[in-house]
């Protein structure tokens, strides 16, 4: 092949400008993991250490490394150095003479370099200039401050000096409401020399018009042709060569055309196999291949329904696939760290496998982060797992300048052509919140941010938001993609109008609950078309509060703690729900613990409310997966990849096949939520224990029908009926669904908070078998166990269940095993449930 890379990975140093000692650096890197790797500066995520860098922002960092060339490799035609991401200021030098400048992390770059280059050792040297001194300077000539509620510009010793909006850099970097400021600088990601002669293969749009019987697909490769010799591109699948054909010296685009009949579809985990075919398209002078370009892509045909109901009143928003419209199950999905080169690919795998685990179909990119690594994007489409994907814009408002608008379109054209062909992207979205924040034309709308500036000034900022996110953006999307859909912003009611909660079109986030201060009981009542954020915050689990804090700062009000509390109303708002529903321990691991389950409890019942929506509801994604340092959020895994009482929780209510048990002041209601139809008939029971195991009520029957996208009321009686005199602080509904002897649901349903039932003392037992490496624990109770929380003190495990209720002489089994290949201990485990946090005694 005529085309070489070479990877600039090794002998890299760096230092601050103004300082003489060069030190070891890596590349892909930060200056704060380099200089962590200097023993400079201690871990930013320890404690209050975040307070002690902030300078690290404010200086001028220089990288350098040397690589030789011999005369053969200099004679290639082109070379060029192609920095997948430098984030961000960064003023590149080869052999000293400048070749360069760069000004957006979210950018590839390429410089031709050919002439700058000799024989023998040559010099790389990339000056990185402080994004805090650039964005000082932007703010200054821009005359006056853009919206920013997220930019802690005050941690940052910056006074209320918001920069964040004018670098085109990561906005979470600056602080967010569950995110540390800490502003990095660095070659994120690889640095090669890239070195062709005449021709190349520059990329590949891939076209389809995909159903059940055939694919007709077309490939649209761009060359960098720059010799006159007679070309031939050659496409293959899985294999196999479906087009081939010469091309003309001039040409820079080529098309090709082929059909694949009873095409394997891709389709989301939910609804079937999300296959993969390999392509390839290669470049020949007569016998010699020169290039080729490889990815998997799905076959597929996705599409945004918007239908106006009968009613004329609102509008659907629903994703069909292959035809199929499919309930959206999934959350939002934020940077793993803010050190973005040290996420590792199992994090990653790690991230996405727990995605699909907890049943989910959809992850939404949010817009305060990154365009993420190409394997986030692989995985989700070898997991079936559709990406909703942002621009990088979030809760501001930016500036319109020429340059910065043309910064932004190439960004857009960068990752859009990057991200394109994966088989997940289902969506692109301009930007998070900032339609329904400035809320154009609605005096009374919005947060507040119009009325601070003058008439002329709010001219000037919707303006400009009109042209990035109205002209530029969806004009990207439309000329370098096979016809993707996109939406302006999340949330938006569609046709221009602002989302609210009570809007019958678009997509909507609602924090009622939470910011709102609404019952958790309002997640019934506030239900959009596409819920595409909602949430509820809780603590990393004791044994990750462990890895951050000394035994003095167990107290959630404690300096360190609530430094790891990024939410201004977080420890309130979680104190408020949990006195509503639980006893609140005193115990600081308790409280944690509790923590979790009013996190979990809260979201599944919002998710079961969706669910109970169908179709009129087509999508619910929460506020959010993961976090990027350990802290209190509202995410499901912590920092350590730690999955939270909520993942469980959402791998439960997210089956395709649902049990929605339901009570209020009269009737007991049982429904069916499904994703799917099941045609043959099914069983159901439904009984009423108490927490001693006692029967009191049994009913069975069976379902002839269960519909896909749909809820069907199974069941319902009275009260009255169902309970007689009895007890209602000590009992349960315990309900099941079987099809063909096999379980696909069970749900437990008590009728009061858990503050007011009164849990036994229950007589528990284990047992421990290994398993190779792993360990099966089988737990098993003479009464009800509410909440039963395995404590693994070793890092990386899985278990099949945690947090779970266990019923009167029931058994379950437990498999806990290790994503690194470690014996698991049974020594290392200790257990919890919530009866034991609880002093007072229900009367
Ligand atoms: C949502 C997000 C984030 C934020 C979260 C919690 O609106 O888009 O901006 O972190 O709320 O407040």
């Amino acid at each position: 092949m005529n085309k070489q890379t070479i990877t600039l990975a090794e002998n890299w140093q760096f230092k601050q400008v103004t300082e003489a000692e060069w030190m070891k650096a890596e590349v892909p890197g930060t200056v704060h993991t380099d200089l962590m790797l200097n023993g400079k500066i201690d871990d930013p995520y320890y404690r209050m250490n975040e307070r002690s860098v902030q300078w690290v922002d404010k200086e001028d960092w220089v990288y350098k490394t040397s690589f030789k060339i011999d005369a053969s490799t200099l004679k290639h035609q082109h070379i060029q150095l192609h920095f997948d991401g430098i984030d961000t200021y960064g003023s590149i030098y080869l052999n000293n003479q400048k070749v360069g400048r760069t000004d957006n992390m979210f950018r590839e770059w390429d410089f031709d370099i050919k002439s700058y280059l000799v024989e023998g050792e040559n010099t790389l040297k990339v000056v990185l200039e402080s994004p805090i001194q650039e964005g000082l300077k932007a703010l200054d000539k821009h005359g006056y401050a853009l919206p920013a509620i997220n930019d802690q510009s005050e941690i940052g010793e910056l006074g209320d000096k918001q920069v964040s909006i004018f670098t085109r850099k990561a906005g979470y970097h600056y602080g967010w409401d569950w995110g540390p400021r800490l502003v990095t600088s660095g070659i994120w990601r690889e640095v090669t020399l890239q070195m062709w002669d005449n021709n190349k293969i520059d990329n590949v749009l891939v076209q389809q018009n995909t159903n059940q019987d055939k694919a007709e697909v077309t490939l649209v490769t761009e060359l960098d042709q720059s010799s006159n010799q007679p070309l031939r591109l050659v496409a293959k699948l899985d294999g196999k060569v479906v087009d081939q054909r010469e091309v003309e010296t001039s040409i820079k685009s080529v098309q090709q055309h082929f059909t694949i009949n009873n095409p394997k579809l891709w389709w989301t985990a939910n609804l079937g196999e999300p296959y993969l075919y390999q392509l390839e398209v290669e470049l020949y002078n007569g016998q010699n291949l020169l290039d080729v370009h490889q990815e998997r892509i799905g076959l597929r045909d996705i599409k945004i329904v918007q239908k106006p109901d009968e009613d004329g009143k609102g509008k659907s928003f629903y994703f069909e696939v292959n035809g199929r419209p499919v309930f959206v199950k999934g959350a939002n999905y934020i940077p793993n760290d803010l050190f973005l080169p040290r996420v590792s690919d199992s994090t990653y795998h790690h991230m996405i496998q727990s995605t699909l685990d907890a049943n989910m179909n959809m992850l939404r990119v949010w817009g305060g982060g990154i365009y993420e690594n190409d394997i986030f994007y692989d995985l989700c489409d070898e997991k079936g797992i559709l990406v909703w994907q942002d621009f990088m814009f979030a809760c501001s408002m930016y500036p319109g300048d020429k340059a910065f608008l043309e910064n932004v379109k190439q960004e857009a054209v960068d990752n859009v052509k990057r991200l394109r062909n994966h088989a997940s992207i289902a969506i692109w979205c301009g930007n998070n919140e900032m339609e329904m924040a400035w809320a154009p034309g609605e005096e009374k709308m919005g947060w507040g941010w119009k009325q601070q500036y003058t008439v002329a000034q709010r001219a000037e900022i919707w303006g400009d938001y009109e042209k990035v996110f109205h002209e530029i953006l969806p004009d990207v999307v439309k000329d370098y993609t096979d016809n993707q859909f996109y939406w302006r912003s999340s949330p938006t009611g569609g046709d221009g109008e602002v989302a609210h909660y009570e809007h019958r079109s678009g997509d909507m986030h609602y924090w009622g609950v939470w910011h709102g201060e609404h019952p958790f009981s309002d997640f019934r009542k506030y239900i959009g078309r596409f819920m595409s954020e909602y949430g509820f915050q809780s603590f990393p689990e004791f044994k990750s509060v462990k890895k951050y804090t000394i035994p003095e700062d167990y107290d959630i009000e404690s300096e360190v703690m609530a430094s790891h509390q990024r939410s201004g109303i977080g420890n309130l708002r979680i104190k408020k729900y949990m006195e509503d529903q639980y006893q609140v321990p005193a115990d600081f691991e308790d409280f944690l613990y509790v923590g979790q389950l009013l996190q979990a409890e809260s979201i599944y019942a919002a998710i079961q409310a969706h669910r109970e929506k169908m179709p009129y509801c087509m999508g619910s994604l929460y506020w959010q997966l993961n976090d990027c340092w350990p802290v209190a959020s509202w995410s499901s895994m912590d920092y350590y990849g730690e999955w939270k009482a909520l993942q469980y929780f959402a791998k439960e209510v997210n089956k395709n096949t649902s049990l929605i048990v339901n009570h209020d002041e009269k009737n007991l209601s049982v429904k069916i939520a499904s994703d799917v139809a099941v045609q043959s008939v099914s069983d159901l029971t439904v009984k009423l224990i108490d927490f001693k195991g006692n029967e009191l009520f049994d009913f069975s029957k069976t379902v002839e029908e269960i519909k896909e996208n749909n809820t069907t009321e199974v069941f319902t009686t009275t009260l009255r009926e169902a309970l007689k005199e009895k007890d209602k602080n000590g009992i349960l509904v315990v309900t099941t669904l079987k099809n063909g002897g096999v379980l696909i649901d069970t749900d437990y349903h008590y009728f009061v908070m858990q503050k007011e039932l009164k849990l036994p003392q229950p007589q528990l037992e284990y047992t421990f078998e290994e398993k190779g490496n792993d360990l099966l624990v089988t737990v098993s109770t003479d009464k009800l166990v509410k909440n039963l929380f395995i404590e693994v003190n070793q890092d990386n495990v899985d278990l099949t269940n945690n947090y779970f209720d266990l019923l009167p002489n029931q058994k379950m089994e437990v498999l806990i095993s290790s994503r690194v290949n470690e014996k698991i201990s049974k020594n290392n485990l200790e257990f919890k449930h919530l009866q034991q946090t609880m002093t007072e005694l229900v009367k």
